[in-house]
């Protein structure tokens, strides 16, 4: 079975006026599909035809050498992505609560210190790329990956992670991602970063 793009949990408009309806238009329907095609593609007539995403970018090395680096990039791209719409929603945002506000607190200080520590891994990619909070052998932590590298690759579980591609926020922030991974907050689903933080327990 062949991967699909997801629908949106959501409307294309429903994240205004944090990430605008034609960014989301492009980003879902255009860049997703275009990774989901490429990987689908490569994967055709192998052994990995039909493995879930996730168990394909665990181990890279399962992938045939001269597909690998197509499988890395856009598989990457559609597991990346398909967590990314799930991560968000309208009406979210505010801080997480329960098991997972009290491991952050612990792990980075204070919510506000760990909001800063992702903003400056999204800032600090240079090119594209992907900030992250993991959850590494039990220790939360912030860090960010190249172009659709996902932390799974390197045994890594991901929680959540904001998409620092300029397709992500260039129509609406320009050349301004501090702007865009400030404002991204206010879309954040933590119960679904709490349920994922939970799961990987
Ligand atoms: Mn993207």
């Amino acid at each position: 079975m062949a991967y699909e793009v997801p629908p949106l949990p959501y409307d294309y408009n429903a994240l205004e006026p944090t990430i605008d309806e034609q960014t989301m238009h492009l980003h879902h329907d255009k860049h997703h599909q275009a990774y989901v095609d490429k990987a689908n593609g490569a994967l055709e007539g192998t052994d990995l035809d039909g493995k879930p995403i996730e168990e394909v970018l665990k181990d890279l090395s399962q992938v045939p050498e001269d597909k690998r680096g197509v499988v890395r990039n856009n598989g990457g791209g559609h597991y990346n992505h398909s967590l990314f719409w799930e991560s968000m929603g309208p009406g979210k945002g505010g801080a997480p609560s329960g098991d997972l506000g009290s491991a952050i607190d612990e792990a980075f200080g204070s919510f506000d210190a760990f909001k800063e520590q992702f903003e400056a891994a999204g800032v600090n990619q240079f090119g594209s790329g992907w900030a992250w909070l993991v959850l590494d052998g039990g220790q939360l932590k912030v860090r960010s990956s190249a172009n659709q590298d996902n932390p799974v690759s390197d045994g890594q579980v991901p929680l959540l992670g904001n998409d620092v591609w300029e397709h992500a926020y260039y129509l609406k922030y320009q050349n301004k991602r501090p702007d865009y991974l400030k404002a991204w907050w206010d879309v954040v689903d933590w119960d679904k970063v709490g349920e994922r933080y939970a799961a990987a327990q």
